[in-house]
């Protein structure tokens, strides 16, 4: 069914695909996309080149009906007396907020969903990790002993529902947090209070004539965004192990060549996982696939892209088929029967895009649905009917599918990825001693240098994953662990990271030892980009063990976001530095037009938070900056020495606790 693609016939494409992207089946579909005259993110990169630069310097304000107003040499305020700081601080703080209310709406979802199942509403849905649950009752202070587990996830429901509502009293959930960096939470007066609050404050402080002073307004941004990571994403992740399991590691595969030729293909895009859970259960179920049999198909492919394709994967082993920029790629093999969306990084163009195919494009929120797609809305109370309804809408498509259009690409990678902090300490410690020590001791020796964050979207502007993959080989050769969630480990698992082996080939002495020793890939794929708050809770699980320093501000590690586009990467770096972590931008905010916001938060904030934003546009100059950042944290704890080679014999493993 495969067809050769010829060069593009494209008259108006000025470009190379091989020069936008790096993986073949993105090379291959981005070419098709020619011959097919379907337009696609890449091309409208280009027809939106000239991109206006008031924007880009964040001095654009149209908060007020006196303006629009520009910030220019010759025109310094606004017509209200604005000057750029205000105006940039303000644009800055919205965004956060925004990114902040993205990943808590989700966060939302999934408590409220915990909430029915505990009090016996849950249709479908049921507590799959009771030890996620207790464990996280704990950590609350909520009695759970002799107790059913039901009323353990009631109370657990009701303490989340109070940490989007609290008034005054700051977020329960910080005290997860290491002790000193509370501290600098309470002194710094950033510590958030309900996360709703946060998110209507933002949007109030921004407001004409309310907050002017740009230190004021960052200061609220840096604690809206402890909300997100220490609140809304936190609660999230939390939720979604004691729904759904705590992801373990799996074997999966990545890449659009997942996709099968002669089955139902069905993807799901976004990131909720409430909907995409049963579509992994119906997926298999014997009835559904005897449809897809009797509808001339061999079954049905579930598989996914961008977060909820992590979702999916890291639970259930379900393929990704693509990262964000090949959502309208994965259209084009023109063998996807249905795409079904939810909320987040959704492209309004898809509708479009599978005009010129027979894909079937399904929104299912209420809050998100884009004109050209069909409506239908996810009964949760219903939800493995829901599920099976779309399977077999999906399998009543098949028919439509034209095989002249159908080009599938052969690229797929094998991948592990299922690295929750819970599994990290299995496979360090074994069952009885689940540990973070032979992680610290080996950082304290230097066969780890550190630990980096690699995280976030993919963004036209840029060759498609190529920084990211750069970054990742650099980094793992310098004797660096990687941890990676988001669309970051999708690129990581296009490019063949994700595997164990690609330790023995990529990673530097010391590194490739530990990973052999332990067995992991020298890329941990921990989630979707919700799940970023895991990192901060395995750098807390290293604190806690002892010997890397008392606060995360100490640990030998550093986050980085090469590709990033979204508001909720913007919230994310946030709270990262917030939280001690250095962040690495691989292309600035939108806050060049005020000196004072940019040096704020790239300078000012390594005074108050002991990190601060860094920017770096090039792979290797950003692999350099990690580098320095490590070795000075090194230093610091008095650990910087070089590592003694040598070679694990069976009572290190053993010492290793493995
Ligand atoms: Fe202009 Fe001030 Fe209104 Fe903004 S708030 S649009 S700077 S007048
Ligand atoms: S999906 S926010 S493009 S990581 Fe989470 Fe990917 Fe970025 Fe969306």
């Amino acid at each position: 069914m495969n067809q050769e693609i010829p060069p593009s016939k494209d008259p108006v494409r000025t470009w190379k695909s091989e020069d936008r992207v790096c993986d073949a089946a993105s090379i291959e579909m981005l070419n098709k996309a020619a011959v097919d005259c379907v337009d696609t993110c890449y091309g409208r990169m280009d027809t939106q080149r000239n991109q206006c630069t008031f924007g880009k310097n964040g001095v654009c304000c149209r908060l007020c009906y006196m303006g629009p107003c520009r910030i220019t040499p010759k025109a310094p305020r606004g017509v209200c007396g604005a000057d750029a700081d205000t105006i940039v601080a303000r644009n800055y703080v919205r965004e956060v907020a925004s990114g902040t209310a993205a990943h808590s709406d989700h966060g939302r979802h999934l408590v409220l969903l915990l909430k029915k199942v505990a009090e016996g509403k849950g249709g479908s849905y049921r507590i799959a990790d009771e030890q996620a649950l207790r464990y996280a009752a704990r950590l609350y202070d909520i009695a759970e002993s002799d107790r059913t587990k039901e009323a353990v996830a009631l109370d657990l429901a009701n303490l989340f529902v109070s940490e989007f509502n609290r008034q005054e009293d700051p977020l329960a959930t910080l005290k997860l947090a290491p002790i000193r960096r509370q501290g600098v939470w309470r002194n710094r007066g950033i510590q958030p209070s309900g996360i709703d609050r946060m998110v209507v404050e933002s949007l109030h402080r921004t407001h004409m004539g309310v907050d002017h002073d740009y230190r004021n307004l960052l200061l609220h941004a840096f604690r809206t965004s402890l909300a997100d990571g220490w609140g809304g994403s936190r609660v999230a992740s939390i939720a979604s192990d004691i729904l759904f399991g705590t992801p373990s590691p799996v074997r999966s595969r990545a890449n659009l060549g997942v996709l099968g030729t002669k089955t139902v293909n069905v993807l799901v895009h976004g990131h909720e996982p409430a909907l995409s859970e049963m579509l992994a259960i119906a997926s298999r179920d014997l009835e559904i696939v005897a449809e897809a049999k009797a509808a001339g198909a061999d079954g049905v492919t579930l598989a996914g892209i961008c977060c909820t394709a992590n979702e999916i994967l890291i639970r259930h082993g379900i393929p990704v088929a693509g990262n964000f920029l090949q959502q309208e790629l994965a259209i084009i093999t023109g063998a996807v029967e249905m795409l079904i969306t939810d909320v987040q990084c959704v492209m309004p163009s898809l509708p479009e895009v599978a005009q010129a195919y027979h894909t079937e494009v399904v929104s299912t929120s209420e809050i998100a649905k884009t004109i050209g797609s069909t409506s239908l809305p996810f009964d949760e109370a219903h939800a493995m009917d829901s599920a099976r309804a779309l399977l077999r809408r999906a399998i009543a498509n098949f028919k439509n599918r034209n095989p002249r259009k159908v080009t599938i690409p052969k690229a797929s990678q094998p991948l592990v990825a299922g690295f929750s902090v819970a599994a990290i300490k299995y496979m360090l410690g074994g069952t009885f001693r689940a540990s973070f020590r032979p992680l610290n001791d080996a950082i304290i020796q230097g066969r780890i240098k550190g630990i980096v964050g690699i995280v976030g979207c993919s963004n036209p502007r840029t060759k498609t994953d190529s920084y990211v993959n750069a970054l990742t080989r650099e980094l793992i050769q310098r004797d660096c662990i990687v941890l990676k969630t988001g669309c970051a480990a999708i690129a990581s698992a296009k490019a063949g990271m994700l595997t164990p082996e690609a330790a023995l080939e990529a990673a530097g002495p010391g590194f490739r030892e530990v990973c052999e020793a332990i067995g992991i890939p020298p890329v941990l794929h921990m989630g979707s980009c919700v799940d970023n708050s895991r990192l901060l809770e395995a750098a807390t699980e290293v604190v806690l063990e002892g010997g890397l320093g008392d606060d995360l501000s100490e640990v030998p590690a550093v986050g980085v976001a090469p590709e990033w586009m979204s508001e909720k990467a913007i919230a994310i770096g946030c709270y990262f530095v917030a939280s001690g972590v250095d962040v690495i931008l691989g292309h600035p905010f939108h806050t060049g037009g005020s000196e004072n916001v940019t040096r704020f938060l790239n300078q000012d904030a390594q005074e108050l938070f002991g990190a601060s934003f860094h920017v770096c546009p090039d792979a290797k100059e950003a692999a350099d900056k990690v580098m320095e950042i490590i070795n000075r944290k090194r230093e610091k704890l008095g650990i910087n020495r070089k590592a003694e080679r040598k070679l694990y014999d069976m009572k290190d493993r053993r010492a290793l606790n493995v």
